[in-house]
């Protein structure tokens, strides 16, 4: 709600004292890697939501391009995903006018305060990471610092604009989480300064996670017990935002199930994991819930409610598709809305960099 709205500051495992209960003006913020192959998952998980948010919030959607550097990147192919995951977000419906649409690396002060952030954060709780240890894999000590450090960089993406809510799919949480304890570490030992510079019981707020509906955690097709993903080698585990109605036909068609038929109610969904996957992918592209999914195809076989499932698929992704292939074309068009956007994100970063400076106690 614009401006209006504000949001109780809550506990992060903290010790907080009763001076830091505060609250804050509404803002969201989101941020999607321009690593290539955005998948089902990314949309339904987090882009959706972006969508509906912008009726309500004042949004910041990144795309966030330092990000994608923890993991090596080819400079060209990344300058392309960064315009094509730009284009997705206007292809879904991210009106850029109203909402602020801009790749990480045109404003600086991400970066500034995730320097900060770090001095703020400990090693005991980066090591708790289970996104790092997943994709550092068993080679650590050959992972980047970058990849160590995400998190703080995540962080430091939402802290710069003090917002207070961010959509995110399941896989995400943990990294909330730790912002939140950052957040709130950082107000219990600026507690003092912050109240000498004017900002009153805490600076930044703790941002909540938005995750929520039936498809948090999109998962492979062909593997339930992991999450659709778009480093997976397979490109049939996962239905891309630039496939077409052929491609995301095979692809439903050849996904992983089971031999039973589907169950009535959503408790017969337990221990059938592709299954499962597959009713909420229905359910979300659909907007309903899994419950009434399953009243509609309790007793159908896989080949009756796959043909469903791609029908809806179809008619739901193809617009946007083509789309997005039309806007990724015009390089112009799209590098005008990110240098736009970085420029209105630039003043309300530039803004919070300044009273963090003094908070700290830099000389600006
Ligand atoms: N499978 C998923 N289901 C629901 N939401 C998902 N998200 C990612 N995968 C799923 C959400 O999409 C948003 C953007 O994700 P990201 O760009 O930060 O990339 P990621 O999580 O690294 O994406 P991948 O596909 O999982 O990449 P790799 O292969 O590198 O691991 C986030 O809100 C995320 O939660």
């Amino acid at each position: 709600m614009r401006g209006a709205k504000t949001v109780a500051i809550r506990t992060a495992g903290f010790p907080q004292p009763a001076h830091h209960m505060s609250s804050f003006p509404e803002r969201v913020f989101s941020g999607v890697q321009s690593t290539g192959n955005l998948h089902l998952g990314n949309y339904l998980g987090a882009i959706v939501k972006f969508v509906e948010l912008q009726k309500t919030h004042d949004c910041l959607y990144c795309v966030v391009d330092l990000h994608a550097i923890t993991v090596p990147q080819d400079p060209l192919t990344l300058r392309d995903n960064t315009r094509e995951i730009a284009a997705a977000f206007i292809a879904c419906g991210i009106d850029p006018k109203k909402n602020i649409v801009f790749n990480q690396s045109q404003v600086p002060e991400h970066a500034e305060l995730a320097w900060v952030l770090n001095c703020i954060a400990r090693i005991g709780w980066l090591n708790r990471m289970t996104q790092f240890k997943d994709k550092a894999g068993k080679d650590r000590e050959n992972a980047s610092i970058g990849l160590y450090d995400y998190p703080v960089l995540m962080a430091a993406d939402i802290l710069i604009y003090r917002a207070t809510h961010v959509p995110v799919g399941e896989d995400q949480k943990q990294h909330l989480e730790l912002a939140r304890d950052i957040a709130q570490k950082f107000n219990n030992d600026f507690a003092e300064s912050i109240s000498r510079n004017g900002f009153g019981e805490a600076f930044f707020p703790l941002p909540e996670p938005l995750i929520s509906g039936p498809a948090t955690r999109v998962m492979s097709l062909r593997d339930g017990s992991k999450k659709m993903s778009k480093s997976d080698a397979s490109e049939y585990s996962r239905i891309n935002l630039s496939d077409d109605a052929e491609q995301i036909a095979q692809k439903i068609r050849k996904a992983k199930t089971d031999p039973e038929p589907l169950p009535s109610e959503e408790k017969g969904l337990e221990g059938r994991a592709e299954a499962a996957n597959l009713v909420g992918i229905f359910a979300a592209l659909s907007g309903r819930e899994k419950t009434g999914v399953l009243a509609e195809y309790g007793g159908a076989n896989f080949s009756t409610f796959k043909n469903a499932l791609v029908d809806l698929a179809v008619e739901k992704l193809s617009p946007i598709t083509a789309e997005m292939r039309k806007i990724t074309a015009n390089h112009d068009y799209i590098d005008t809305v990110l240098r736009d956007g970085a420029e209105r994100a630039r003043a309300l970063a530039n803004e919070n960099m300044k009273a963090v400076k003094d908070i700290v106690g830099f000389l600006r």
